[in-house]
């Protein structure tokens, strides 16, 4: 065990050191980048890395990092099909001076040359500060540039996003500026397989998380301990941070649907419920289990748990390809419908799943094999502070689906053996 350990550590030194924190070889992430130049004609895409604050801790950009598995900021990837070398990374010149900025303080980085070329398998690097002059000289020739930013809030500072827009508006007026999004949504709305392996392993690390965790929920306890030994959990099992922030909500708190204060002391005779999700590798999980404090679910709590439970297996049932979420959010729907609580369920039944949370994709479209969805139905009563959801991840295969987090104990007798089993 320990060798092996100095061995990953040493490979991690040699192949690794220049933060390509990716497990996947370079020509995976050229046929991605393929994919989109085949898409574009009379046309580029300009896709910028996420940007670096001093005092967060850095994730890269989904889109960046789904085409090139880089983990470094402020760097700038050009695809264009009519230039000479129809993908380039722009990246800043190294900082091996000294002070905060420098690769003294924040490690080694990827500077343009044949070294970055040949990890990143991009075909040509060069200074970020050449970026205007080779745009200058491909702009006469394109229609429509593809930008992937998100736009900020209405009000509030301007985003170097938009600032770099609006840069490019003024210089480039006869180009037509889309989001990126129109290019890579659809690629992205698919996983491939080592994409499920991953979310795959995301969903396992929060399934023993929770495992863990819920026999040690009891009465007295504050709903920040619970998150804390969830999030603990995702930690010890290599998770590199929560997909999102971790819903720990008790009593009244399980009504509120997107509660994440976690500040509440837990009260005999409540529901908790936990709606948390773990990423691995920029995948994320998401789950939500509901479990009575006390270890054994009051009559009314069973009562609506059951029917939450059947709504989530109609809901099941409902996916394969062919349907949209619509489809699914029905089948859910009719259930709680049925039995007179149609207006306590008061969201949506799914969502895509991948690097967001909320991935990318929209509840139009028909369902294919390897898109990934939550099913998560609920029925809140602020009246009786008694609210349940139970949320789940579900890929679409050939012939209907394979519900990723099965495994995650959710039956009444499950959950009250397991609560019992401390
Ligand atoms: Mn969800």
């Amino acid at each position: 065990m320990k060798s092996l350990r100095k061995a990953i550590w040493l490979l991690s030194l040699g192949l690794f050191s220049f933060s390509l924190a990716s497990a996947q070889s370079p020509e995976y992430y050229k046929n991605r980048r393929g994919e989109i130049l085949s898409r574009l004609i009379n046309a580029a895409a300009l896709i910028p890395s996420a940007w670096e604050g001093e005092l967060e801790s850095f994730r890269q950009s989904n889109n960046f990092f789904y085409l090139t598995g880089i983990e470094q900021p402020d760097l700038l990837l050009l695809l264009a099909p009519s230039a000479r070398s129809p993908e380039t990374l722009f990246l800043p010149a190294r900082n091996l001076e000294e002070g905060s900025m420098s690769e003294a303080w924040t490690g080694a980085k990827l500077g343009p040359g044949k070294g970055a070329e040949e990890q990143t398998g991009i075909a040509k690097t060069a200074a970020k500060n050449t970026f205007d002059f080779t745009f200058a000289n491909l702009a006469g020739g394109l229609d429509k540039l593809y930008f992937d930013y998100t736009p900020g809030p209405l009000e509030g500072p301007v985003s170097a996003g938009e600032v770099f827009l609006r840069a490019l508006r003024d210089k480039y007026p006869h180009l037509q500026i889309l989001p990126f999004s129109r290019l890579v949504d659809s690629l992205r709305t698919v996983k491939d397989s080592s994409e499920i392996r991953t979310l795959q392993q995301a969903v396992d690390i929060t399934g023993a998380s929770l495992r863990e965790t819920i026999p040690q929920v009891r009465p007295g306890m504050f709903e920040y301990e619970v998150e804390a030994l969830i999030e603990y959990g995702f930690a010890r099992r290599g998770s590199q941070r929560p997909g999102f922030p971790s819903i720990v909500g008790s009593g009244p708190n399980t009504t509120v649907l997107h509660y994440d204060k976690n500040r509440r002391k837990i009260g005999a005779g409540e529901l908790v419920l936990m709606d948390v999700g773990a990423e691995f590798d920029y995948y994320t999980a998401d789950i939500t289990r509901t479990v009575p404090a006390d270890g054994r679910f009051t009559d009314r709590q069973r009562e609506i748990y059951q029917l939450v439970l059947e709504a989530q297996k109609a809901g099941f049932k409902a996916v394969r390809p062919g349907v949209t979420l619509k489809e699914v959010h029905q089948a859910a729907k009719n259930v709680i419908d049925s039995a007179g609580y149609g207006q306590y369920f008061i969201h949506y039944t799914s969502h895509f799943l991948g690097m967001d949370v909320h991935d990318v994709g929209s509840r139009e479209i028909p369902l294919s094999p390897g898109m990934i969805i939550t099913v998560e139905p609920g029925i809140y009563l602020p009246a009786e502070s008694l609210g349940v959801r139970l949320e789940d991840d579900v890929l679409v295969t050939a012939d209907g689906c394979r519900v990723m987090s099965a495994s995650i104990p959710k039956e009444v007798r499950e959950i009250e053996a397991l609560m019992q089993s401390k």
